[in-house]
């Protein structure tokens, strides 16, 4: 599987971004908390080396507590991290505090903040959720957010929401797959089927008792057996009474991106 996904779009996003980091006082990297390291963008270490940088684990209620708190550690030992969960908005309330201390702005004027990450890992949705109303457009598909805006928290912060950004190229496979396991990458860009293929290889070996939990399969088999069972008890069939496999895939990935296989870090220690 090679996935590959840097439209010109993003190019001039990355641009634009490099412009306004001139503008702002601390960078705020959101990492989607089930990737920590998939979901990192390599670019910003050259754009944004200067800037202090707070780390922000979004959707850390989808991930696996332990692995969050693994990851935490680690990324800590270079800048500030924490991990939050926009839905729930658990975590957001320290962040104000986090990064006026980051910022040390003498002058009393708001401290200024550009926040940055890849497709879908929910900016619009923490700086909704920070700011406490709906100024940042959001969507579940990658490529809501194209233009730029400034948008402000309290008296003393402001937020400058940015379209995502990817890279030319990843270099492992692995980050392909994981991001569009994670739905940063966009669905017309890889085969549902072979991600599901993959998606069930790992969960045969991390966690393969969810499916008999989900599902009610007894039995630990291939990828396709998988697929097809899962159809059957979903009742997704073909004319013809053969299943549906890529409905079955479309369903499986749909389910683990919710939660509802378990709360999973693909980035293992
Ligand atoms: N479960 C969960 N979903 C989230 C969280 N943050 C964002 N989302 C969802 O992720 C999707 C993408 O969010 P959005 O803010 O548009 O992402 P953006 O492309 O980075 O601006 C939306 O469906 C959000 O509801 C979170 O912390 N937890
Ligand atoms: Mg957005």
């Amino acid at each position: 599987m090679n996935i590959q996904w840097y439209p010109g779009h993003m190019e001039k996003a990355r641009r634009t971004a490099e412009q306004n980091l001139k503008l702002v006082d601390v960078v705020i990297e959101l990492l989607d908390a089930r990737a920590p390291l998939s979901s990192h963008n390599p670019v910003l270490d050259k754009i944004a080396s200067k800037k202090p940088r707070l780390v922000v684990f979004n959707k850390a209620d989808l991930a696996d507590e332990k692995l969050t708190s693994y990851w935490l550690k680690k990324f800590s030992q270079d800048s500030p991290a924490l991990a939050v969960d926009s839905k729930s908005r658990k975590g957001l309330p320290y962040i104000p505090g986090v990064v006026e201390k980051m910022a040390r702005v003498r002058t009393g004027r708001p401290v200024k903040c550009m926040v940055l990450g890849i497709p879908n890992v929910g900016k619009s949705l923490f700086i909704n959720a920070l700011a406490k109303r709906k100024v940042a457009r959001t969507g579940n598909k990658p490529g809501v957010t194209r233009g730029q805006q400034w948008i402000k928290v309290g008296k003393k912060v402001q937020l400058l929401d940015t379209p995502g950004i990817l890279w030319p190229k990843f270099e492992d496979p692995e980050v392909g797959f994981r991001l569009a396991v994670i739905a940063a990458i966009k669905e017309e860009i890889y085969s549902v089927e072979d991600i599901v293929f993959g998606l069930i290889e790992w969960l045969n070996k991390y966690s393969p008792c969810v499916w008999e939990k989900r599902y009610g399969l007894y039995s630990s088999d291939t990828p396709v057996e998988i697929m097809e069972q899962v159809g059957r008890k979903r009742g997704f069939f073909l004319a013809g009474g053969k299943v549906d496999l890529n409905r079955a895939a479309v369903h499986i990935l749909k389910e683990f991106r919710e939660g509802k296989l378990g709360f999973f870090t693909l980035d293992d220690s």
